[in-house]
């Protein structure tokens, strides 16, 4: 039996009212494309509009970090705002220290984000050893296939901002 994995909800929340920014790494693209359609797919499943979600992109996930911190506020000044942001990059383990260094600070700063930014910011990294591990976590490996990650990203949005968002209470 699988216990790993994002649990059922309490209960569906509706993203109907909600407005998503996904700002992701241009790294490792196949990954990241397949991952970004996962989060897409199951936010509209939950009723965000497709005109409510806004896409942006940054060179790599290094970048992120900054790049979601200005994209908050560039949304808010055009006077339309997000209420969840999910910032998606993909690292895989090279040869040196490279991927340690960027997975822990940007894991960091991405953290830390969320008290600057005043917003739930989802976790969206996959820090991988291999490029196997990556495939099968964005669903595209077909000999180990896991489900697609983008998905629980997309879920977990909609959860956070319907419950805990801005305008929730
Ligand atoms: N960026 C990624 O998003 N994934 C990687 O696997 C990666 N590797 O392997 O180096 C990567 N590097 C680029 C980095 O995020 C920055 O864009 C770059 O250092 C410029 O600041």
């Amino acid at each position: 039996m699988a216990v790993k994995g994002l649990g059922k909800p309490d209960q569906v929340y509706d993203g109907s009212k909600i407005r998503v920014g996904i700002i992701h790494a241009r790294w490792n693209r196949v990954i990241i494309d397949a991952l970004v359609k996962g989060a897409i797919e199951r936010m509209a499943s939950l009723g965000v509009e497709e005109k409510n979600i806004i896409i942006e992109t940054v060179p790599g996930s290094y970048e992120l970090p900054w790049g979601t911190k200005r994209f908050v506020d560039r949304q808010a000044k055009l006077g339309e705002p997000l209420d969840v942001v999910i910032p998606i990059g993909v690292l895989i383990k090279g040869s040196t220290m490279h991927f340690e260094y960027i997975s822990d600070s940007t894991t960091h700063a991405l953290m830390n984000l969320q008290e600057k930014v005043d917003m739930p910011v989802i976790f969206g990294l996959l820090t991988c050893m291999t490029e196997e591990q990556a495939l099968a976590r964005a669903g595209i490996d077909e000999a180990h296939s896991m489900h697609n990650h983008g998905e629980d990203w997309g879920a977990a949005a909609v959860e956070m901002a319907v419950k805990f968002g801005k305008n929730a209470f």
